[in-house]
């Protein structure tokens, strides 16, 4: 019955070319499997592969589960004939395959929407298969790279039951990538967009970025910076963008643009950007007509405005609700969304820069199109090594918000620390904003649960780049993997991600594993600990934010230095934004908010973003605020150490190539992690006037030489 089954080209059985390991090839290395029971039992399951659809997308799938097999496996398994044999794998949906259509899985698949799948174990026209089925082709993909996983985590698969639907829809990254191929806060080389040999040139890391990207469920791109480039939007460019899209389409990844508010003076001749002005509003309805002539699946609008200098509608004394309904009104049309950041403050604005999204956005709630999204990132500052969730998360009832988490460590060591960021994107996700009383958590606020929104979206601030490993360092490729698995599936814990990764990608070794999680799972906290510990924040160098920059003052504004975040003095140190502070405590529903208001209660890794606290003040640990903090700072250091000590003694585990770079990294964060100690404990210290304890190493250096320090072409700037 099996007669729609695919011939895919002959090419596909050549064995990958061997290359030298880089790194590459991500968690997609399909290495064979060496545990021969395991390897015995599972080539006893998996006999031949049936295909049974014909779209590229099909294609793609095919192509995918075989090179995945035949690595794994280390044996070329065949395509089935016309009548399926016991051990078949068949991929399809009901439309595709007969036999599925006769299996009437139309209930199962009922619950997994157009992206999800199942994957079962079934009896098919009496033999015994394996069922990878969706509703869609791109379904399929999913489900293909699913099944792979489950064999590279060693799992049984002669009882396969995984019916599996994405918890968000749109699931993107944002590429900080500019026109000229430098990407802001980018530690991986220079940007995948070759604009200048686009369209004629399609680098062929187009397609592996695509196909990485759909391995873990990634669906959408927004190719170009927040801080946007009108040129982008000129035909020029679109025809560009469309070769893009071309490539990414088969593999279910939707392209977006960011768009520059002021686009219609600087490409359309306007005299305003007004949205009100009904010659704007008709300019960006026809720009967003043609922008869909060449890009018919285009994902709509990404917009930062009136943010860090960038134009926007107050420009025109309009709010932000006008501004993204204007757009959403011209993409609308199309299908498609404009995500509307809410990451703005204002130099002018005396408040808290923690409060100003809250404060400008709430009040609009309600006034939004139902295309529009709001992008808020984790936390009300900026990325920071750790932030209590945003305020905003659960404070808006009729507008979809989606998240915003930074995959690029433009403040967790740039493009060399290991700082593994799930447990980061996991605490967020699983903080409980009490929204509508206990259990109201941003993972709910995001999947559209707890307002019961069906626009659901989340972003991933990409760390990719041209280096042959991607993301610059190896262990950060587990950022990207780990952003895309919770983009899926947003309860995921962080540990069960960082195991598929380590054994997809670095080795399948249990002794290795282990301490190697180990690692993983603690380096974000060691990260925290030296350079921001106890809830202190934003206090790197300037401008290109590598680095310790606790004495940053001055300058073209307050709120871009760290004397206004920490505010020591003689007394103590932290930022007052209790009840009788700021009050951006106020700003979370009950009883968070009387949590963090309260210095007993908040907890200790928030205690200086919300307290001053004096520096002899009594750490539930006994010792004084100094003391503690000093050893804080010490922790990371230590942490960062072992870190390092452990690797040192894995060699041999993976290739030369990946194991020497991680080394060279952890011992740069090593050195780097004193330095942040050392020079953050030296320039309190002229607050505190107290003593270092003496059972932690003394500085090296004066704090003069610390300050003395300049990076002027460090990256990303
Ligand atoms: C900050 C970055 C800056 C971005 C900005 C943003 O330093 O480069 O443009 O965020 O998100 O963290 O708009």
């Amino acid at each position: 019955m099996m007669r729609r089954c695919l011939l895919l080209v002959a090419f596909l059985f050549v064995p990958l070319a061997s290359q030298a390991d880089d790194g590459y090839d991500l968690w997609l290395r399909y290495d064979p499997i060496t545990n021969e029971a395991l390897l015995e039992q599972y080539r006893s399951v998996i006999t031949e592969v049936c295909v049974t659809g014909d779209s590229p997308t099909f294609a793609i799938a095919g192509e995918e589960l075989l090179r995945g097999l035949q690595g794994l496996l280390a044996t070329d398994v065949p395509l089935c004939g016309a009548e399926i044999q016991d051990g078949v794998v068949l991929i399809g949906t009901p439309e595709s395959s007969q036999a599925l259509a006769a299996l009437e899985l139309n209930n199962n698949l009922r619950h997994v929407g157009d992206q999800g799948y199942i994957v079962w174990t079934l009896t098919v026209d009496g033999k015994r298969a394996t069922v990878i089925a969706a509703n869609t082709d791109i379904g399929v993909l999913y489900g293909v790279f699913h099944y792979l996983r489950i064999l590279q985590m060693g799992q049984p698969i002669d009882r396969l039951s995984v019916i599996d639907a994405p918890g968000i829809d749109r699931r993107i990254l944002n590429h900080w990538d500019n026109l000229d191929r430098t990407v802001e806060r980018g530690y991986a080389g220079f940007s995948l967009w070759d604009w200048h040999r686009l369209p004629d040139y399609l680098d062929p890391r187009y397609t592996d970025y695509a196909r990485a990207n759909a391995s873990i469920g990634i669906n959408g791109t927004v190719l170009t910076n927040v801080n946007a480039n009108a040129t982008a939007l000129t035909p020029l460019y679109l025809e560009k963008v469309a070769a893009l899209a071309d490539v990414f389409r088969p593999y279910g990844i939707q392209v977006y643009l960011t768009a520059r508010f002021s686009a219609p003076i600087e490409i359309g001749g306007l005299g305003t950007a007004d949205p009100l002005d009904p010659a704007v509003a008709e300019w960006w309805k026809a720009k967003t007509d043609e922008i869909y002539s060449y890009v018919p699946d285009f994902g709509g609008f990404l917009v930062k405005a009136n943010s860090e200098g960038q134009p926007g509608p107050q420009d025109y004394d309009r709010s932000h609700a006008d501004g993204a309904n204007m757009l959403a009104d011209a993409v609308g049309p199309h299908g498609g969304i404009v995500m509307w950041r809410a990451f703005v403050y204002s130099n002018e604005e005396p408040e808290d820069r923690a409060k100003q999204a809250y404060n400008e956005f709430v009040p609009l709630d309600g006034t939004f199109r139902d295309n529009v999204l709001i992008q808020v990132k984790n936390g009300a500052i900026d990325f920071q090594p750790r932030e209590p969730f945003h305020p905003l998360f659960g404070a808006m009832t009729e507008t979809p918000l989606m998240m915003e988490f930074q995959i690029t460590k433009e403040y967790l060591g740039q493009g060399t620390h290991l700082a593994y960021l799930a447990p980061m994107y996991e605490e967020v996700l699983e903080a409980d904003t009490y929204a509508r009383g206990e259990g109201s958590l941003v993972a709910e606020v995001i999947d559209g649960t707890l307002y019961h929104h069906d626009l659901t979206a989340i972003a991933g601030v990409s760390n990719i780049g041209t280096d042959r490993n991607w993301s610059g360092s190896i262990f950060d490729q587990a950022n990207w993997y780990a952003y895309g698995r919770l983009a899926w599936s947003p309860r995921l814990g962080s540990e069960v991600i960082a195991d598929e990764w380590i054994r997809m990608t670095l080795s399948r070794d249990p002794a290795f594993r282990g301490p190697v999680k180990e690692m993983m799972m603690t380096s974000r906290e060691a990260v925290v600990d030296y350079m921001t510990p106890l809830g202190l924040h934003h206090l790197m160098a300037r401008g290109h934010h590598y680095g310790p920059g606790p004495w940053v003052e001055g300058g073209p504004r307050a709120d871009w230095t760290s004397v206004y975040y920490h505010r020591a003095d003689s007394i103590g140190v932290g930022f007052d934004r209790t009840s009788s502070g700021s009050d951006a405590v106020g700003q979370y529903f009950s009883p968070v908010r009387e949590q963090f208001d309260n210095i007993n209660t908040v907890p200790e890794e928030f205690l200086l973003w919300f307290h001053h606290v004096p520096w002899d003040y009594e750490m539930p640990s006994g010792r004084i605020l100094w003391d503690e903090l000093a050893y804080r700072y010490d922790r990371g250091v230590q942490a960062a150490r072992a870190m390092q000590e452990t690797w040192n003694g894995l060699e041999g585990y993976i290739d030369d190539g990946r194991y020497e770079q991680i080394k060279a990294f952890l011992a740069i964060q090593a050195n780097e992690a004193v330095w942040w100690r050392d020079s953050s404990l030296l320039y309190f210290q002229t607050f505190s006037g107290r003593p270092i304890p003496e059972d932690i190493e003394q500085p090296a250096h004066t704090l003069q030489y610390y300050m003395s320090l300049r990076f002027p072409y460090a990256p990303g700037n």
